[in-house]
């Protein structure tokens, strides 16, 4: 029966392994020195992608991979500078979720050429202004200049896309730079199947923010909790401290990925009972509170209550279904007070 369970449980770890591995693809596409790779580590919230200082002069596109998203940052697509880049006349533009059209100053005319080969295939791009903090004009007000940008935007792609204001100069909060409503616009111009999956991923920079992000996360739990069933594995959860462990350890990653907090950042204090320590500790690395004991054991002592096998001698309360999804949720709140506080810390010091 432990080698059946055993099995089950590897078969359910690479199930929610392939439904990993199937991350959001976001192009960026736009002049050198646009801001693009600045945007990336705006959006992921970490130096994920190189800034350069000067204009960039690469050919070759730049990866960045980050545990839901990937970017790709596609430099000198302009044919009219590469025309020897193969790369960009076998450009399919059907492997991508996602398009931003990265801009600082006017569209350039190989943008809105890159656009059309883009929206012919019925993708969707967003068109980012960036370097707004750099917009001033003594004749005018910040809305009246947007407005202008937009319309001359629309002029050029057509009245129906959407335009966004940034900045990534770090003198102000990413709040007040359009970050917020940057993440606002993806999120919504992503099919919703993947939507919660961009909110996991994104930088909360707002308590808001934050709070979508806890939504998803929730919605996350739910869907490992059913990829669980669906492999069999609601009743065989409890058989097996260690296979529960595995499980636990990984839905754990999961929800600590989805609000940015490393296994350091979010560990609840020593454990009470020696045996849940040994259940907690040996095994996934996670530990488990004196209140999380507690309420486990309340849980556990329910109807849905199992007891399971022995550790190191000992009878112990075992997981079933249902106290693993109780111990995702507390986690989810472990992880979001943790976030809410760090956030209410940046916002106050001014960062980033
Ligand atoms: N003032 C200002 N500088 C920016 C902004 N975004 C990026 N930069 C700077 O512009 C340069 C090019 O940025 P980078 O992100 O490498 O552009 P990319 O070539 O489009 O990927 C770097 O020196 C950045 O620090 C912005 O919003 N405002
Ligand atoms: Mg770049």
């Amino acid at each position: 029966m432990a080698g059946d369970a055993k099995a089950l449980v590897s078969q359910f770890l690479q199930a929610w392994q392939r439904e990993r591995d199937h991350k959001i693809k976001i192009c960026l596409f736009g002049q050198p020195g646009a801001g693009k790779s600045s945007l990336i580590n705006e959006l992921a919230g970490q130096r994920v992608a190189r800034v350069s200082q000067d204009t960039d002069t690469t050919r070759q596109a730049q990866s960045v991979e980050c545990p839901d998203v990937i970017y790709v940052d596609l430099p000198g697509y302009d044919t009219s500078l590469f025309p020897e880049n193969a790369y960009f006349s076998a450009f399919n533009p059907l492997q991508y979720d996602l398009f931003l059209c990265v801009f600082a100053g006017k569209l350039h005319e190989a943008d809105v050429e890159f656009f059309g080969k883009i929206a012919r295939t019925g993708r969707v791009c967003l068109f980012v202004r960036n370097k707004c903090d750099g917009l001033y004009d003594p004749s005018c007000s910040l809305e009246e200049l947007e407005e202008k940008i937009t319309r001359d935007v629309h002029h050029l792609v057509g009245p129906r896309e959407q335009v966004v204001f940034t900045s990534c100069r770090r003198n102000r909060p990413a709040a007040e730079r359009g970050i917020p409503e940057l993440e606002r616009a993806m999120g919504a111009l992503l099919p919703e199947a993947q939507r919660d999956r961009f909110f996991r991923h994104a930088k909360a920079y707002t308590e808001e923010a934050l709070l979508v992000k806890r939504k998803a996360a929730e919605r996350s739990l739910k869907k490992f909790m059913v990829l669980a069933a669906a492999n069999g594995l609601n009743p065989v959860i409890g058989m097996d401290a260690a296979l529960d462990s595995q499980i636990l350890k990984s839905l754990y990653r999961a929800i600590r990925e989805a609000f940015g907090v490393s296994e350091k950042e979010v560990q609840p204090e020593g454990p009470s009972s020696q045996v849940v320590k040994k259940l907690a500790e040996g095994v996934t690395g996670e530990r488990v509170t004196k209140g999380l004991t507690w309420l486990l054991r309340k849980k556990a002592s329910g109807k849905v209550a199992k007891v399971i096998p022995v550790v190191g001698g000992a009878a112990v309360m075992g997981f079933n279904a249902g106290s693993m999804y109780f111990l995702g949720e507390k986690y989810i709140d472990a992880c979001w007070e943790y976030a809410l506080e760090r956030l209410q810390a940046e916002i106050q010091m001014g960062e980033p």
